[in-house]
This record gives structure tokens, C-alpha cells and sequence, in this order.
């Protein structure tokens, strides 16, 4: 199976994918697509995905896009090791934790909102506001489930499809200077990923199109 993920080193959604392609072992190709530029906007990658978003997975030539429908693909087709529980209770646990941050955190995070907001006339410390106050509501939420759930990542001992959510938006937080004062099982959780091997191939700074300051 050739699989080649379209990705950008500091985008959210394709981070998550490469966690989970990490965690499952399998080999994959990196395409980056610079969002700077807009290249997703370019007619090559809209014709690959006309959402013009990222990530985009190509799976012997066939596309999926939307990183929880791409992680719940991966689950079903390589299933260990597991990125969603097998128990029924267990499962809807794990997807509300990953849809705190895949729903209702990132999406009024992203670039697009980003820009809409600019074009209000919103500056950048109004942008980092704005960013910050949705992080925070979000992990406020996010957080007694950790605590309640986690054993080392935030649904047990084992890493899944919450950790693949959490990890980028930790990392977002962190760039946006979010204050994770608030959050110990969270910061416990990326304390721990940090040292998983997994977590640390689908670092931003360890991507092709890395720019390091
Ligand atoms: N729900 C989508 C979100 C995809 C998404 O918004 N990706 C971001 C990067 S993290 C993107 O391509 N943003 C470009 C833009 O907002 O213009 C998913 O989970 O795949």
C-alpha cells in the first residue's frame, strides 16, 4: 500500500494524521503544501481535495480527506495498535475528547478564520486573543476528562485518537502563548508524548518543510 500524505509542518489536522501513521508503524510520503503561499488554494491540490484543506491522504492513488475520518480509516484497516478502545463506552469517551479540540477548538482557529478575522480588521494581538480565549475554553473541558481517564495519555496507558487531536493543539497553544498553567493533565499527557517516538517523528520540526528559526 503506497501511502502519501499531503501535509504542512505546523498544520494541526495533518500533524494528527502523522501521529496516528507513526503509531500504526506504517511508511509514508510527505508532500508539503506551503499554506503561507496558499498553495492549497492552487488548482493541483483543489483538484486533489476542494475543500482546500489539509491533510490530504492518498492511498494507492484513491484520496481521503478530514483527519478524523482518516484516523478512524487507519484504525479500521491496520488495527493495532489501536487508536479508538474496543468498548462501545469507552470509544464515545475518547471521540468526545478528540472532538473537543478537532470540532470546537481548531475550527475557529484556523488560517481561514484567521485571515476573515484580519480582514475585519483585526490585528494580530486581537488574533492571538482571539486564539487563546478558544484554547482555554476548550482544555477547560478537556481537562477532567483527562484527568478522570488518563493513565499517562489522556484515555489510558496507551496512546490514541484523543492523543493524535491533543498533541498539535497543545503544540498550537504553545506557539499562540496560551497559558497551560491551568492544565496539569494535559501538560502531563504532552510531557509524555514528548518522549514517545511516534509523537516525536510527526513533530513539526521534524518535517521537510520544517523552517527553523
Ligand atoms: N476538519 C478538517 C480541518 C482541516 C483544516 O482546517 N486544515 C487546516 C490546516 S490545520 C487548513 O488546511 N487550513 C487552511 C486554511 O484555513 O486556509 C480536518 O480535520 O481535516
Amino acid at each position: 500500500m503506497k501511502l502519501t500524505l499531503h501535509s504542512a509542518w505546523r498544520a494541526s489536522a495533518p500533524y494528527r494524521v502523522r501521529i496516528g501513521l507513526n503509531l500504526k508503524g506504517l511508511a509514508y510520503d510527505i508532500v508539503p503544501v506551503n499554506l503561507v503561499t496558499s498553495q492549497h488554494h492552487d488548482a493541483a491540490y483543489a483538484a486533489l481535495n476542494p475543500q482546500r484543506l489539509l491533510p490530504t491522504l492518498e492511498v494507492d492513488g484513491r484520496i481521503l480527506t478530514q483527519s478524523l475520518a482518516i484516523l478512524e480509516w487507519l484504525d479500521e484497516t491496520t488495527p493495532e495498535p489501536r487508536l479508538l478502545p474496543a468498548d462501545p463506552f469507552a470509544r464515545a469517551t475518547v471521540r468526545a475528547m478528540a472532538e473537543i479540540v478537532a470540532c470546537d477548538i481548531h475550527p475557529v482557529n484556523n488560517l481561514r478564520i484567521l485571515r476573515a478575522l484580519s480582514g475585519l480588521g483585526a490585528e494580530e494581538p486581537a488574533r492571538n486573543a482571539w486564539i487563546q480565549r478558544w484554547i482555554t475554553e476548550g482544555f477547560t473541558a478537556l481537562e477532567p476528562l483527562i484527568a478522570r481517564h488518563g493513565g499517562g495519555f489522556a484515555f489510558g496507558e496507551t496512546p490514541g485518537l484523543a492523543d493524535c487531536c491533543l498533541i498539535p493543539q497543545v503544540y498550537n497553544a504553545e506557539r499562540f502563548k496560551a497559558d497551560l498553567t491551568p492544565f496539569p493533565a494535559i501538560r502531563a499527557v504532552a510531557a509524555r508524548a514528548a518522549q514517545h517516538p511516534a509523537f516525536v517523528a510527526a513533530h513539526p520540526d521534524n518535517q521537510p518543510d520544517a523552517i527553523h528559526a
